[in-house]
């Protein structure tokens, strides 16, 4: 099987890390397609891969796609026999609900990004920029007010935990999340012992 991805993308990294911890990593050939950034063309990817035009996207060896990051997860996490994502009962849908809060949290962080990257100056609107931003912040002060989630054994909320932390590391180095929420900031750094997590840091801008 094909992952799409490219090094930056956050949710990219999610399924890296996933393919790694479950030992699929090398069952997986990982191209970089296109240039995933809104207003580029990019239709040869819309026709046979997804409309939506993002990465990640996991083309199967029958030619058939599996797209969004959570659903890429859940099908390694199957074929591995389930050891990121309970199988049933409250713990599922708590991992599924918290794990939705952090893609959410990563898709205000790529709003303000594109934001600043794409919009026209004399365009931008940072009361949006800043409620956008205030949602991943306030999704990281969710879980430094729940550490119970930071030291249970790995599963798929604690991957996606070190996502958005890496990803403002990488977009928004200067925020302050370290001082802000020094729970996280340990939890990042037990992370970063993990192979998976060190070799999929975002390469520099
Ligand atoms: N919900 C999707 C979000 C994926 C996503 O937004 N990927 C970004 C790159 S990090 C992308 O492809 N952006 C291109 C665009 O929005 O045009 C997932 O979890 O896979």
């Amino acid at each position: 099987m094909k992952l799409a991805f490219s090094p930056a993308s956050p949710f990219a990294r999610k399924i890296r890390i996933v393919a790694m911890e479950l030992g699929l990593f090398d069952k997986i050939e990982f191209i970089t397609p296109i240039k995933a950034v809104p207003a580029t063309e990019n239709d040869d990817y819309a026709r046979t891969v997804s409309p939506l035009r993002k990465i990640p996207a996991l083309i199967l060896n029958d030619g058939s796609v599996i797209v969004d990051s959570y659903v890429i997860a859940e099908y390694l996490d199957e074929l591995a026999g389930g050891k990121l994502i309970p199988a049933s009962g409250a713990k599922k849908w708590q991992v599924k609900t918290d794990h939705s809060i952090l893609q959410g949290m990563l898709d205000a962080l790529l709003l303000c990004r594109y934001e600043k990257l794409l919009r026209p100056e004399q365009f931008c609107w940072q009361a949006w920029y800043d409620d956008q931003f205030k949602r991943a912040w306030d999704g990281l002060a969710r879980y430094e007010a729940h550490p119970d989630v930071l030291t249970r054994p790995l599963d798929l909320v604690q991957i996606g935990i070190v996502c958005v932390l890496g990803y403002l590391d990488f977009r928004f180095p200067d925020c302050g999340w370290r001082k802000a929420f020094p729970k996280l900031d340990a939890f990042h750094e037990k992370m970063m012992q993990r192979e998976s997590v060190r070799t999929t840091v975002p390469p520099p801008a």
